[in-house]
C-alpha cells in the first residue's frame, strides 16, 4: 500500500515537471520592474508570456547617446505583443503595440542620456502561450561633445578650428565660445548639414556676447542649406555661438561648424 502510494506520487512529480518544463521561462520572476532581468545590448532572449496577464520586464544600461532599437520577433500567432519601455526612474516614456496577433514590434527610441532603461513585454489578447518569443534590444552611439545645450556649458572653439557635432536627440542645441584677442570680422559657418528623407536640419546661429548677451543670428533659408554669419566684432573677448536646428529634428549624422 505505502509502495503504491509513492509510486503515484513519483507519477505526479514526473507529470508536474513535465507541465512546468513545456513553460520553462528561465527569467521568471520578472512581473514588475523591480525584479527586471538583466540584458546586454544584441542579447536575444527566448521567454513566454505564461500564464496569461503575465508581463515580462528586462533593463538595459546604455553607456551613451544614441539610437536604441528594441525588438519583439517569433510570436505566437495569437499573441499581440506590446513593449513598454520605461526610464531609470521606472517613469513610463513610451510604447509599441502589435498591428496585429503575431507580428513583429519594434520599437525605436532616441536616447538622449546614457542610463539604466527598462522594457516590459506583454499580450493584448491576454493569452498564455507554449511557445516562446523572441526579444533583442540594438544600440547605435552617438558621441558628442554634450552637454553642452546651455551657454554656462558652451565648448570651447578656437578660430579656424572645424567642429562635426550632432544635433541629437531633438531640441538639442550646441553651445561654443571663442575668445576673439583683436576687433575685425567673425565668420562663422555651418556645412554638411544633416539631410535625410524624413527632414534635413534647418539651421540657426545664434551670436552671444560675454555676458550671454543675444547679439544677433543667422537661419538657412531651406532645410539641408549652409548658414553663414559674418558679424563686425567691436571688442575683443568672449564670445558664445548657439547651433540649433529649426526643423526640431534629431539626427544620426553630424554638421560641420
Ligand atoms: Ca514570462
Ligand atoms: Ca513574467
Ligand atoms: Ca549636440
Amino acid at each position: 500500500m505505502a509502495r503504491a502510494l509513492f509510486l503515484f506520487a513519483l507519477a505526479s512529480m514526473a507529470l508536474f515537471s513535465l507541465a512546468i518544463g513545456q513553460n520553462a521561462d528561465s527569467f521568471e520572476p520578472n512581473n514588475e520592474i523591480g525584479d527586471a532581468d538583466e540584458l546586454g545590448v544584441g542579447q536575444m532572449v527566448n521567454a513566454s508570456i505564461s500564464p496569461a496577464q503575465d508581463y515580462d520586464c528586462y533593463k538595459i544600461h546604455l553607456d551613451s547617446p544614441g539610437v536604441l532599437s528594441a525588438q519583439l520577433s517569433t510570436i505566437p500567432d495569437e499573441m499581440k505583443g506590446r513593449i513598454d519601455f520605461y526610464g531609470k526612474n521606472f517613469n513610463w516614456l513610451t510604447r509599441k503595440d502589435a498591428e496585429n496577433p503575431g507580428e513583429s514590434v519594434i520599437l525605436t527610441v532616441d536616447i538622449g542620456k546614457a542610463g539604466w532603461y527598462y522594457f516590459g513585454i506583454g499580450d493584448l489578447n491576454g493569452g498564455s502561450y507554449k511557445s516562446d518569443y523572441s526579444f533583442s534590444v540594438s544600440f547605435e552611439p552617438i558621441i558628442d561633445e554634450e552637454p553642452n545645450g546651455e551657454i554656462g556649458d558652451a565648448v570651447e572653439i578656437k578660430p579656424g578650428e572645424i567642429i562635426r557635432a550632432y544635433v541629437f536627440p531633438a531640441q538639442d542645441w550646441d553651445v561654443y565660445k571663442i575668445f576673439l584677442n583683436s576687433t575685425g570680422v567673425l565668420q562663422a559657418s555651418l556645412a554638411d548639414v544633416p539631410r535625410s528623407i524624413t527632414g534635413s536640419m534647418k539651421g540657426r546661429i545664434d551670436l552671444y556676447g560675454k555676458n550671454m548677451n543675444w547679439i544677433t543670428r543667422s537661419d538657412a533659408a531651406n532645410p539641408g542649406d549652409d548658414v553663414a554669419l559674418t558679424v563686425d566684432i567691436g571688442y575683443p573677448g568672449w564670445y558664445y555661438l548657439g547651433v540649433g536646428d529649426l526643423n526640431s529634428g534629431s539626427y544620426n549624422m553630424t554638421y560641420s561648424f
